[in-house]
């Protein structure tokens, strides 16, 4: 039915600074510990670990405005972007482990290079879609759909390092999914562009299969495109994924969340994934960080598809069989 990438690029991605709470620059080790590469190679793939990227930090990094560490964001995400770019333009299906959520500008952009016409799925409990003056906060890491959108070119101000992006992705190719915390500022985004996005109400309305069908036939229907898949962790209700910085109850089932990948699996365009904001470090646990890091691989490996029906290795087809 579909077309499988023969090999996926895995690049870890070991920042924090998109937001406040330490420990998230370690996802990438506990999902690697929690057997991603073991998974995918079993699914009959070629995994290329490329390792993580290595971030220098500089040793100032004032807020502009509003805006915290912006040089470090906008440095870490410089890099990023060409490792995401090179690999893309390698052939690899591209894995990006994070890190906080604010590497999506980067990995994005990266496989925009490679892909212009690529459209977005954002499962997320946050529209993570403030510009520098809506943001409460003034964490980069609730930013970076703003500063992918060519819509929003004007509302995002120039902020030291980030003078090597540009908006490249139009509001009508993104998707979100799973959202149930949205800021005063980025509802009114949302509402002002037309952007489609299903709430953890509308999956509760109409059902996670309703909702995907939907969802990929806004992106697709059109045309068939390259899809980039940015799942961050919290997307998932909190009794699953615990550990996680910014937590909101009421968020996906498990089952919810692998219907949604082996949906997006489905259409065989999956090219990208970003698995971000898991921090073994706010898990009350061991056994709560396990937890959390399971669910994502299980997440990577349902979108490059494993099934839940099995599957065995393809039987040369005899000329008299129908
Ligand atoms: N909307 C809030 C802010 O902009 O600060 C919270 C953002 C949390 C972002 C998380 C990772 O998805
Ligand atoms: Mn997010
Ligand atoms: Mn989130």
């Amino acid at each position: 039915q579909q077309s499988r990438a023969q090999s996926v690029a895995i690049l870890g991605a070991p920042f924090s600074k998109g937001q406040k709470r330490g420990g998230v620059e370690h996802g990438p080790k506990v999902i690697r510990d929690a057997g991603l590469i073991e998974r995918l190679s079993s699914l009959d793939y070629s995994v290329h670990d490329f390792g993580d990227l290595s971030f220098h930090l500089p040793e100032t990094d004032e807020p502009h405005m509003n805006v915290k560490s912006p040089r470090s964001v906008g440095g870490a995400n410089q890099k990023l972007s060409r490792a995401v770019s090179r690999a893309v333009g390698a052939g690899h299906t591209v894995v990006m482990l994070g890190g906080d959520h604010s590497l999506a500008i980067g990995s994005v952009s990266g496989h925009a290079q490679q892909c212009p016409d690529l459209c977005v799925i954002w499962v997320d409990a946050h529209a993570d879609i403030n510009t520098p003056m809506t943001s409460p906060s003034g964490n980069l890491h609730g930013q970076p759909v703003a500063f992918m959108l060519k819509e929003l070119q004007d509302k995002i101000p120039d902020i030291p390092g980030f003078s090597w992006t540009k908006p490249f992705l139009s509001s009508r190719d993104l998707v979100y999914v799973g959202l149930r915390d949205v800021d005063p500022g980025e509802h009114h985004i949302l509402k002002n562009l037309g952007i489609q996005y299903f709430t953890m109400r509308d999956i509760d309305r109409l059902g996670i299969q309703r909702v995907m069908e939907v969802a990929l036939d806004h992106l697709l229907a059109r045309k068939q495109r390259p899809i980039h898949l940015s799942f961050d962790i919290d997307a998932f209700d909190p009794s699953l994924a615990p550990a996680t910085g910014t937590p909101v109850n009421g968020g996906l089932t498990y089952r919810e969340g692998i219907y949604l990948a082996e949906e997006i699996h489905n259409t065989g365009l999956l090219s990208a994934i970003d698995l971000v904001e898991v921090n073994p470090l706010l898990g009350a646990n061991q056994e709560a960080v396990e937890a959390t890091a399971s669910l994502a691989v299980d997440v990577i490996a349902s979108s490059l598809g494993q099934t839940r029906e099995g599957a065995h290795a393809s039987i040369p087809t005899e000329k008299s069989d129908t």
